[in-house]
């Protein structure tokens, strides 16, 4: 149990430590982060679909909670192995720092500031094992293992001479007097002995929480927030056109069109959010271009806005799934910039990258032809939300977001299909990935309860870039009724459909599928998300009493 404690307080101090020291050197740094980074960078893509799918949008959480609780454990060894023999701690920690320092050099923009924080923790989780170790030996020097309680009463048996310990270099014996030979003054040194390890206890765990809470307070000192605070959007030179009356039908527990910021979904590959100021962003254009254009923020905000309505959706999104949402997007058109740089014959992927490592890959052609893809700066009439791409990101329509839709964006290079791969593009997914029709029943709720007779059935349905011409339910199997569809806001945007149902008691299945606009009706065939987006068409069950 002692070695228990004493490996966990050693890693406390050891965390709390780094934490701080990530505090000067960078939030990246830390070392539960960069292992976090670096295991979801590593993570084969099964893995990472169950992730999704089964912890949603907690699977950071979940990440950096089995990290833990993996370190705990470890921690508990090494203490373990610590107290038989202090180099078995000090070889276990030096496994750490390797692995805490070889995540934090393969973080994508890593410099050798990065190690800093794990070097520090470890160094402190030294001390701190040396000091731990050596009171627990003073106070229980009879037992030395797991087994001997850490207060409390002697054990039984009365105090054992010294030398049944294992030899070692135990640094208890430059401390021990040794000329000590009577029980009693074995009994007072114990009891001293007892004192001191209650205090390097406390003193280890009071510095692993000064030190993780302060660390913690000055890690904010990176935060863009009063930066995104101070930006003012310029009003657009194209505004959207107005929303039809009727895109928002009123049906509760409806997906409402415009899907407010805080409640849009987010999936990216960061633990920590990238927090880029708009003074140090630039945005370069490079690659297979006559003329590299680079512009600052300033100069992005000072070029004509464009204004439009785009639905985004992740290919990771399952049929039924919530990672789908709608905005009102305020940005400069690629289209013009890209003319700008003078585009060379034969390039036809638009590379882009953002500061955290990202790589998306965008047709050339798509850009072209659509003057609402946009660098986006403003969503929903705020600057973009820090979650969401501060300063700015990519926003194109009709492509699922892993092709498309690169946040924090710093760097567009244009290039080829043939030559470059992006992030996701290496490991499996397509190249090219339009934004599969698809149609969702938000009410009633799968296995809900609800009351014989006429029964609001609704959802959303969409096609980005083609648009939604008909969305149909079908019950238990049966044939299919049309659902009426609000006004469409464009064909970019999903659009609120509601069937009103003549329920009859019992256990029914409600089906749904949608038509875009080309006449292609969603296929009932079940494709997973990998690799190139899900398909299949959505049911609930419900009761009916
Ligand atoms: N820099 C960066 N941009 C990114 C990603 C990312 O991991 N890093 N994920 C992409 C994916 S897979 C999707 S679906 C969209 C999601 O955008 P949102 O988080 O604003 O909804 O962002 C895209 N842009
Ligand atoms: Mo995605």
């Amino acid at each position: 149990m002692a070695g228990v404690l004493v490996g966990v307080l050693a890693a406390a101090a050891a965390l709390g430590v780094a934490e701080l020291a990530a505090a000067v050197t960078g939030p990246q740094g830390a070392p539960v982060i960069a292992v976090g980074e670096t295991a979801i960078n590593l993570t084969p893509i099964p893995v990472k679909e169950f992730a999704i799918a089964h912890f949603g949008s907690h699977d950071k959480e979940a990440l950096l909670t089995g990290i833990v609780v993996m370190l705990t454990g470890f921690a508990a060894l090494i203490g373990i192995a610590a107290v038989r023999r202090i180099g078995y701690g000090l070889a276990g920690l030096a496994v750490f720092a390797g692995i805490g320092v070889a995540a934090a050099l393969n973080l994508s923009g890593a410099t050798a500031a990065d190690v800093v924080p794990t070097l520090a923790g470890v160094a402190v989780a030294a001390g701190a094992l040396i000091v731990l170790v050596r009171s627990v030996r003073d106070a229980f020097p009879a037992g030395g293992g797991a087994a001997v309680p850490l207060a409390g009463s002697p054990p039984a048996g009365g105090p054992e001479p010294h030398d049944v310990l294992p030899d070692g270099p135990y640094l208890d014996d430059l401390v021990r007097p040794s000329e000590s030979d009577g029980a009693g003054d074995e009994a007072a040194l114990e009891s001293l002995g007892r004192r001191r390890l209650l205090i390097a206890g406390a003193g280890t765990a009071a510095l692993a929480a000064a030190a993780g809470v302060s660390g913690d307070k000055l890690l904010g000192r990176f935060s863009v927030a009063s930066s995104r605070a101070q930006v003012r959007l310029p009003a657009p030179a194209v505004r959207a056109p107005a929303v039809p009356a009727g895109t928002e039908l009123r049906v509760p527990g409806l997906t409402p069109f415009f899907t407010p910021n805080p409640s849009f979904y987010r999936v990216d590959t960061d633990l920590v959010l990238p927090q880029i100021s708009p003074e140090n962003w630039m945005l370069t254009i490079d690659g297979m271009v006559a003329r590299p254009l680079s512009f600052s923020f300033a100069e992005l905000l000072a070029m004509p806005l464009t204004e439009t309505d785009i639905t985004l959706v992740c290919v990771s999104n399952s049929v039924g799934g919530t990672y789908a949402g709608n905005a009102r997007w305020l940005g400069v058109p690629l289209a013009p910039l890209l003319r700008k740089a003078g585009v060379r014959s034969g390039a036809d992927q638009v590379l882009s990258t953002s500061t955290d490592g990202m790589t998306i890959s965008t047709p050339v052609a798509t850009i072209l032809e659509r003057p609402d893809a946009l660098i986006a700066v403003g969503m929903n009439g705020q600057p973009l939300p820090v979650a969401h791409g501060f300063p700015a990101r990519m926003v194109v329509p009709g492509l699922y977001g892993y092709v498309s839709a690169t946040k924090w964006v710093t760097k567009l290079t244009l290039t080829t299909f043939a030559r470059q791969r992006a992030y996701w593009t290496q490991r499996g997914y397509a190249a090219q990935a339009p934004i599969k029709t698809e149609s969702r029943i938000d009410v009633p709720r799968p296995l809900a309860s609800v009351k014989a007779g006429q029964v609001a059935v609704a959802g959303v349905a969409w096609a980005p870039s083609r648009g939604i011409a008909a969305v149909e339910v079908s019950v238990d199997n049966g044939p299919w009724h049309e659902a009426s569809l609000a006004a469409a806001d464009g064909i970019d945007t999903w659009r609120q459909w509601t069937w009103a149902w003549d329920a009859p008691s019992g256990l029914h299945q409600l089906q749904v599928r949608a038509t875009d606009s080309t006449g292609a009706t969603q296929p009932s065939a079940r494709a997973q998300p990998f690799p190139n987006g899900a398909s299949g068409w959505d049911s609930v069950v419900v009761t009916v009493t």
